[in-house]
């Protein structure tokens, strides 16, 4: 039954809400599941008081999304700025929410002036980045991205690595070294790997697939700390998909002891029909679809959105998408442009009410 307030909160913005929807956020679907749900958010959020509701509502988890990048941290050497990244983490700490850091090394987005330095610079420029970094947001965070997008095939470099300048200066080493040296100044947060493309069945999730699954065991074997794998889960219509198949591989994670983090979970819609209703109807099956296979794996402890409103996600500004394009704007996430629930959220909850009712069979 839908209660009179939520029936009346729902008519004022003329919205009728899915069943059940107005009644559970996603932060207790989550919780009921055993579960975190979250989302990526921007600072600017908190001069977005309607936005911020949303967020305050629906999640228990704000993952910082651009703030702790290097290159938004540190547009110069010597200069940094860490004023979204310390709102964020201040706000979630006044409101009890938990933090992701994402993230502290990617070969991606490198700022010109560290393309510019030589090799043993770079190395210090990253030991010293780790360090400040890490030990500035020690005991505040509940796990740390420490390393983005290690894998990408297309780069050609021998082993399929993604190619930029840690890469260059230190080859594959760089990332056990950025693990232990996290570690080695906040000792209690959840050392993450977080990766891109596993979740589809087309050539790159393949090639993919592999490379960190070798990556997981040799640094596992090294006895380096890594304590999650994150699977960002953008999930593309366009490629193939077979998420029973994905399910089985984060599985293998998770029989090795680490935990599994849907990280980065929107849906492009771009190859959608265009009529609204067909896309949010396409868009909720497929996330539903996902998250039915995914969430079946005990291992899964947390998904995070990347945003949690169409009107802030990432392929809004993406150049020569057609989601950006004349066409139609991009409706990627749970939520529309003014914050009204859409079927994928109903979608979201659904999986998680199934991962719920599963968890009571196993202990009644
Ligand atoms: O959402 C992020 C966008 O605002 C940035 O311009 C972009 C480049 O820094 O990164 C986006 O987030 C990406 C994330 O860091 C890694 N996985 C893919 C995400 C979407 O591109």
């Amino acid at each position: 039954m839908i209660s009179r307030r939520a029936f009346l909160a729902g008519a004022a913005v003329g919205v009728a809400q899915p069943l059940g929807a107005a009644e559970d956020t996603l932060a207790i679907g989550a919780a009921r599941a055993g579960l975190i749900f979250g989302a990526s958010i921007d600072a600017s959020a908190f001069d977005n008081p309607a936005y911020l509701d949303l967020y305050r509502r629906e999640t228990q988890m704000y993952v910082t999304d651009v703030a702790l990048k290097f290159d938004w941290l540190r547009p110069a050497e010597d200069v940094w700025n860490f004023d979204p990244a310390d709102r964020i983490v201040a706000a979630a700490r006044a409101e009890g929410k938990l933090v992701r850091g994402h993230t502290l090394v990617w070969n991606d987005n490198a700022p010109a002036w560290l393309k510019k330095l030589s090799n043993r610079e770079i190395e210090r420029v990253f030991d010293e980045h780790i360090d400040r970094v890490a030990s500035r947001y020690a005991g505040a965070l509940h796990s740390w991205d420490v390393v983005n997008e290690p894998f990408w095939p297309m780069d050609r470099r021998i082993g399929g690595w993604r190619d930029g300048p840690w890469f260059s200066a230190m080859g594959p080493a760089y990332v056990e070294r950025a693990f232990r040296r996290v570690a080695a100044v906040d000792p209690k947060v959840k050392l993450t790997l977080n990766e891109a493309q596993c979740d589809n069945d087309g050539d790159w999730g393949r090639s993919i697939r592999p490379l960190l699954a070798g990556l997981v065991d040799r640094l596992q074997h090294a006895g380096a700390p890594v304590h999650a794998i994150g699977l960002q889960s953008h999930l593309q219509p366009k490629f193939p998909r077979d998420y029973a198949d994905f399910a089985r591989y984060i599985a293998g994670f998770g029989a090795k002891g680490l935990e599994i983090y849907i990280s980065e979970f929107d849906v492009d819609d771009s190859v959608l029909p265009d009529a609204p209703e067909e896309r949010d109807a396409a868009v909720a099956s497929l996330a539903g679809e996902f998250l039915l296979q995914a969430l079946a794996v005990p291992a899964v402890r947390l998904v995070t959105t990347w945003q949690l409103s169409d009107r802030y996600s990432w392929y809004r500004g993406l150049p020569g998408n057609r989601a950006n394009g004349a066409r139609f704007p991009a409706r990627p996430l749970p939520f529309d442009d003014r914050f009204r629930s859409k079927p994928m959220r109903a979608a979201v909850l659904n999986a998680l009410e199934k991962r719920a009712a599963d968890l009571r069979r196993l202990k009644p």
